[in-house]
């Protein structure tokens, strides 16, 4: 009788929230699901174009953070952002190519040797393309990538100094073929494992290594399971801000600008704070007894040429996207 009754309760209560809205609820709410820590520029940013856009929307748009794949590992969340599970998802362009293959075009091994060229790239000719390419699987991103980081190589057995060291290897890899097809070609014993595991499987020795940029070496706390980072500067990874396209074309033309003007803008500073902790991480993490050294990354690039991963990733990619990536970087690989 009791559950009857309770019910019976619920389902009054149901009929009248749909009814009505409380004065102060949002009239559009958002999830933005990513994996990062809430310690992280990404979130710190998004925290903060958040509060703006709700501000200048008069409440009328509402986003909740989901921090550290709080609500699904990144391949799940790929599914969710495509069905409307979740609005928003931040993903590196590198597991976005397991949907969109040409999206991980800027990942491509040693081929960004800077920033100097990762952000004309990005926000230029290159960015354009990935966005075309992702906007054909009907997912939408906003126009700013947001920065991960140039990726170094860490691990709880002893330094990388040469593409020797790197055979037999068990790292972790997050889910992407690039991934994959870059350490097979080293000869290392890679394991694609989304980053909500990764933590985990460094610290039960699933693995021995992974890979990463410092930020996240620091915020993911990935300084506790490894001891040797070796600043290998292998590949730029960033994240685009995917978006539901039924959600984003539901709001009103207004409240789309308001999104993506504080979400573009929060990606400029969040790309000069992931800049700053590239200058501090080293000097941090050193203090609590991780070992750096920075190995000669033409040995690297070498080691990748004669396995033929440029000439078969190039034939994958196809001519014309590859172009635009040589473009971009200035020389050919
Ligand atoms: O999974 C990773 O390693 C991370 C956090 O760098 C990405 O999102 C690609």
């Amino acid at each position: 009788r009791t559950l009857l009754l309770g019910a019976a309760t619920t389902g009054l209560a149901t009929t009248f929230s749909i009814r009505t809205r409380p004065a102060n609820a949002a009239e559009f709410t958002y999830k933005f699901a990513n994996n990062q820590a809430l310690t992280h520029p990404m979130n710190i940013r998004a925290k903060e174009a958040v509060a703006k856009i709700q501000e200048e929307s008069g409440g009328r748009m509402a986003i909740n953070i989901f921090p550290s794949s709080q609500l699904g590992a990144d391949t799940d969340m790929l599914n969710q952002v495509r069905s409307g599970g979740v609005e928003m998802f931040s993903l590196s362009p590198i597991i976005l190519s397991t949907l969109v293959p040409n999206a991980s075009l800027n990942g491509v091994g040693f081929a960004f040797p800077s920033y100097d060229q990762v952000w004309p790239a990005m926000d230029g000719e290159l960015g354009k393309y990935v966005r075309g390419e992702i906007e054909k699987k009907g997912l939408l991103t906003l126009e700013k990538i947001w920065d991960n980081g140039f990726r170094q190589i860490t691990s709880s057995k002893g330094p990388i100094e040469t593409p020797k060291d790197l055979e037999g290897f068990k790292i972790r890899v997050p889910v992407s073929p690039l991934w994959t097809s870059m350490f097979t070609a080293f000869g290392s014993a890679p394991a694609s494992i989304n980053f909500a595991e990764t933590y985990t499987a460094l610290q039960t020795g699933i693995v021995d290594g992974q890979e990463n940029p410092l930020a996240i070496l620091t915020t993911a706390k990935l300084y506790e399971v490894q001891k040797y980072v070796s600043m290998t500067n292998h590949m730029w990874d960033g994240f685009w801000i995917l978006l539901n396209r039924r959600a984003w074309q539901s709001l009103p033309e207004d409240l789309q600008d308001i999104v993506a003007k504080h979400f573009n803008a929060a990606a400029e500073l969040q790309r000069k704070d992931v800049m700053g902790l590239n200058a501090t991480v080293q000097a941090e993490l050193e203090g609590k007894g991780m070992k750096f050294n920075k190995p000669d990354g033409a040995l690297f690039q070498e080691k990748l040429r004669s396995a033929n991963f440029y000439k078969d990733w190039k034939a994958k990619y196809g001519d014309e996207a590859w172009a635009i990536l040589e473009k971009a970087i200035g020389k050919s690989l």
